[in-house]
């Protein structure tokens, strides 16, 4: 199809009268953004059509990314990117006196996940289309993603997310390839010509209904699918008629009942949940995907043995690991394979990524409540788990009871998810070196030993495509213009630029693109949180879940250190400084609540602060998430990547603001290591422990946070106005973080680093004040960050793991 600018302002227009039924001129920005999404349909539809066309007729093998969460944020403008025609829209939408900017504020983020795991999806959707790679999504549709963040008298309090309130433009509903999951009831076994059948009956059915979205490439005509299933009653089940008279409100409440499993993503990233709901969320999405999978790979009419061959399955932690039992059950109980062949199957379709090593986050189920709600699956696990066992004590741990009982995958009346997952698939992958080492070192060392094959790693990426090109436009442009654009299709060749890191005209113009973003945030900054603050300062910033291991309590004693150096000693010399925090607390975890009420309190304090002549300000942006962003990195100088070594398995925030010029204060940490490598040490400040240092030390026992704070004045300083009445806030409110520090010794380790940070704090300043230095820095950043594009990561796990065959010339 042939786009041009004129072509696109008659299709507007006319969109707008066919299917708004509205002039141009009356058309307010909702009519014009519906209005410009079914146009991009109209353009993507015929490529989609194609796509799936051409994938069942050469048979080519397909991969299913299986995952609780995808955080995909707003479509339009990515797809407008990916199609190829954004400039030209926007030109044409400026002849009709539109602003895409205001079109696109218009548009909901589309927010159903937590942080980095989901983010990740959603980075590889987008790269899975780019390079070819015939792979699409699986997930639920939640009618509320993750909530909405308000700070209110500078405490979190959580809102509903309506994203769905008005119409989702880019979905379509196909109502008729529904499938049926079972949950409860009870399994009756026969014997039937020589076999044993189960039979699963008084069970309860829920209707899985297929939300298809559309998955672009980058310019090349290839659209996969995003596919999330919602949860419907069956309409015979709640036929009014089935209830007998009285019990209308009775039918309601079943209804109700039954899409309460669609209902709302669980707000919690690192901690396991552990309920019912959050149970049947999981096998609901296993369920439909594998049937839906099923009727797919029937279209092929292929052998059933054969399946691996064309289906691969990936399961993103373990939140779908149920895909290895019910698989087994379809191949069995619905394809009439044996065991043994369904297991060869099972195991040679799925592979499964490790996000963590945080105990809290892994997932164990109830045997219990498990077999209850799913009693065939349960089944099918305990012959797993049987097998597996067996096989231990045959093969390698012959007497070893302990051994076994510690790799078992049913022990202590719990369902080990991350063991059933290991067993039942062909790959295990850590998200970075440093992960995958302690994966393999420790956590999952038992597993390493007795299947060394299995274990891999493959390091994260992002999207360069929304987190440059979309995201920092004129930086993208510079680029062009500098080495050309063949980047964008192999990102690593990024390197170009880094021939021009010491040329001053470049590295003006570097200067000035971050400059403008700076600004750009900073009036988003007053419009949002009325605090005016000073583009010419530093802009250090820490987006992400809030979390202890995060460590933003680091960063807030050095901005209280900054701060009582500067109220002892108005000379105190810093160059100036905006300190910008962001990040969701899970509802229920206290103490990373009442931290952002600590960083809120601060902010307060310090910016009306006359005495501190605005060399410091502090700002928490509410509602962290995919949009904003988009608007906070691009304006960062100051990357703050801060974890307690060994706790952050890859962190991807990392990598997107490398891309765009930051530099890492960095600990050595999950990719973090892997960006020094990449940059060298010269190009990114790291402090702190290292792994060895790290382990040897929890190990002892030795560390005594006690004794830092009786021996270092700053930190005295800092925890007792945490205690006493320093901060007006209730009494007492903020010593549940002294405590953590002091009475409970400091589990992450926020005072052992203290000094090593304040001081690479400084290094950064300095780096800073030398401004051909910096702006080298920052050149070598972005340059080096080709390899962190989630375009590489795809490649790697396409043909390291899903053993695809790739023709594209990108790699
Ligand atoms: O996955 C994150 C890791 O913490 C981060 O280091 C890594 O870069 C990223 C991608 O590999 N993990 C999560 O984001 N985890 C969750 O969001 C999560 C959600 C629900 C859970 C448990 C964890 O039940």
């Amino acid at each position: 199809m042939r786009l041009n600018k004129d072509r696109i302002k008659r299709d507007i227009i006319k969109e707008l009268q066919t299917e708004r039924a509205i002039n141009i001129d009356e058309a307010s920005k909702l009519d014009i953004y519906y209005a410009l999404s079914s146009l991009m349909k109209n353009y993507i539809y015929e490529n989609w059509l194609k796509t799936n066309r051409q994938y069942i007729r050469n048979s080519e093998k397909q991969v299913y990314y299986f995952s609780m969460e995808f955080l995909m944020g707003k479509l339009l403008v990515s797809n407008l990117i990916n199609i190829g025609i954004k400039d030209i829209c926007q030109e044409a939408l400026k002849e009709l006196n539109i602003d895409l900017n205001e079109i696109e504020e218009i548009e909901k983020d589309q927010g159903l996940g937590n942080g980095g795991l989901g983010r990740l999806a959603a980075c590889f959707m987008d790269s899975m289309a780019s390079i070819g790679v015939p792979g699409h999504g699986c997930g639920i549709r939640y009618s509320y993603g993750l909530f909405e963040q308000k700070i209110v008298d500078g405490y979190q309090v959580e809102f509903p997310d309506k994203w769905l309130q008005n119409e989702n433009p880019w979905e379509i509903k196909r109502k008729e390839k529904s499938v049926k999951v079972k949950f409860g009831g009870n399994v009756r076994v026969i014997e039937e010509d020589g076999r044993l059948k189960f039979i699963h009956e008084n069970y309860e059915s829920v209707l899985a209904v297929p939300y298809d979205t559309p998955l672009v490439g980058y310019k090349n005509k290839r659209v996969n699918t995003l596919r999330l299933f919602s949860a419907e009653a069956m309409e015979q089940d709640f036929d009014f008629s089935n209830f007998s008279r009285g019990k209308y409100i009775e039918a309601f409440e079943y209804k109700h009942s039954i899409e309460s499993i669609s209902q709302v993503l669980y707000p919690d990233d690192a901690l396991e949940a552990g309920r019912n709901l959050r149970l049947k969320q999981e096998y609901f999405l296993v369920s439909a995907g594998i049937q839906s999978i099923m009727r797919t790979f029937k279209k092929l009419k292929k052998p059933i043995e054969d399946f691996h061959e064309y289906i691969a399955i990936h399961i993103n932690d373990t939140h779908p690991a149920l895909a290895v039992p019910e698989l087994m059950r379809i191949l069995m109980d619905e394809e009439n394979l044996g065991w043994d062949e369904a297991w060869n199957i099972t195991a040679n379709t799925i592979s499964y990524t490790n996000h963590t090593i945080m105990s809290e986050a892994l997932e164990k189920w109830d045997v219990e409540m498990f077999k209850s709600l799913l009693p065939r699956i349960y089944m099918i696990i305990s012959e797993i788990n049987e097998r597996f066992c067996r096989e231990l004590w045959n093969t390698k741990y012959y007497g070893d009871f302990d051994k076994i009982s510690q790799m078992a995958i049913i022990a202590h009346n719990q369902i080990r998810m991350a063991h059933l997952a290991i067993v039942g698939s062909y790959s295990v992958n850590g998200v970075a070196k440093l992960h995958t080492e302690l994966l393999k070192k420790q956590e999952l060392k038992d597993f390493y030993d007795y299947y060394p094959y299995r274990f891999n790693n493959k390091t994260n990426g992002i999207s360069h495509r929304r987190w440059l090109i979309k995201s920092n436009p004129k930086l993208t442009e510079l680029i062009n213009e500098t080495i050309g654009r063949d980047w964008i299709n192999l990102p690593t060749k990024l390197r170009k630029l880094l021939k021009y890191r010491n040329d001053p005209a470049f590295q003006e113009r570097i200067y000035q693109i971050k400059q403008n973003n700076k600004i750009k945030l900073s009036n988003i900054i007053r419009e949002k949180n009325g605090i005016d603050v000073d583009p010419g300062s530093i802009f250090d910033i820490h987006v992400k879940r809030l979390h202890e291991y995060k460590r933003q309590l680091l960063n807030v004693f050095h901005i209280m250190y900054l701060y009582n150096s500067l109220r002892e000693n108005p000379h105190f010399d810093i160059y100036p400084r905006t300190f910008i925090f962001g990040g969701k607390a899970a509802p229920s975890y206290n103490m990373a609540k009442q931290i952002i009420k600590l960083i809120n309190t601060l902010a307060d304090k310090v910016n009306n602060d006359s005495r501190i002549k605005d060399k410091i300000k502090i700002v928490f942006m509410e509602n962290y998430g995919v949009s904003l962003a988009e608007d906070i990195i691009p304006a960062a100088n100051v990357s703050q990547q801060i974890s307690t070594t060994t706790k952050e398995a890859s962190g991807t925030g990392n990598m997107k603001f490398m891309m765009n010029g930051a530099i890492t204060l960095a600990t050595l940490d999950g990719a973090n290591i892997d960006i020094k490598n990449a940059v060298g040490e010269e190009n990114i400040v790291v402090f702190g422990l290292n792994e060895k240092e790290f382990l040897e030390l929890y190990r002892s026992g030795s560390y005594n946070s006690m004794e830092l704070y009786n021996n270092d004045i700053r930190l005295k300083t800092i925890l007792n106005q945490l205690k006493g009445g320093f901060f007006s806030v209730k009494k007492d409110e903020l010593s549940i973080i002294y405590d953590s520090l002091i009475k409970h010794n400091d589990e992450f380790f926020v005072l052992k680093d203290f000094d090593s940070y304040v001081k690479a704090q400084k290094k950064i300043e300095n780096l800073y004040r030398n401004k051909p230095k910096w702006r080298e820095m920052s050149i070598v950043n972005i340059g080096s960050s080709g390899v962190f594009s989630s375009d590489r990561t795809v490649y790697e796990y396409a043909t390291g793991i899903w053993k695809m065959n790739l023709h594209n010339g990108y790699y």
